[in-house]
């Protein structure tokens, strides 16, 4: 089992969509194995975003990451990394397919609807970020077979 990090940013609070979006992940078979609302600070905002400090689009996403709460989750699966990356769709929205959510929810890159972990260092890094390890709660899945 590998875990993954998701974060449903500020435009999918306000918008009213974040259970659309968990809906998604709850039917394709992963396992939520935390999930809390905050609202993210600076330094945790620069932290998660360090690899994208001094880009032209940094201020902008960290100004939106700062703009209201978000969701954070751990979500669970056999290769749940790549598989939560494909449900997610590209990073520019131009190339986001429908069907992903990216590509069915958002229309800006910046300010695109969510965050996922692209790697397992990365996946590993932002859920120490996110959560305290008694944040997590895993479960026995008793519908396994059917995933
Ligand atoms: P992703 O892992 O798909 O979220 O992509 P990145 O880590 O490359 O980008 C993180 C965030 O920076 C994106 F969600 C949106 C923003 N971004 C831009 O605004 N413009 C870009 O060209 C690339 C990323």
């Amino acid at each position: 089992m590998e875990r993954t990090f998701v974060m449903l940013k500020p435009g999918v609070i306000q918008r009213r969509i974040a259970g659309e979006l968990l809906s998604r992940f709850e039917r394709k078979g992963l396992k939520i194995t935390a999930l809390k609302m905050l609202r993210i600070d600076k330094p945790l905002a620069e932290t998660h975003y360090q690899e994208h400090r001094g880009k032209d689009f940094y201020q902008e996403l960290i100004g939106y990451i700062l703009s209201g709460p978000v969701a954070a989750l751990v979500l669970e699966a056999e290769g749940a990394i790549a598989l939560v990356r494909r449900l997610t769709g590209a990073t520019n929205v131009k190339d986001a397919l429908p069907g992903t959510i990216r590509g069915d929810y958002a229309a800006s890159t910046t300010f695109n609807v969510i965050h996922a972990s692209d790697s397992p260092e990365n996946a590993a890094r932002e859920i120490a970020l996110f959560f305290k390890p008694e944040e997590l709660t895993p479960w026995e899945d008793g519908n396994a077979q059917w995933y």
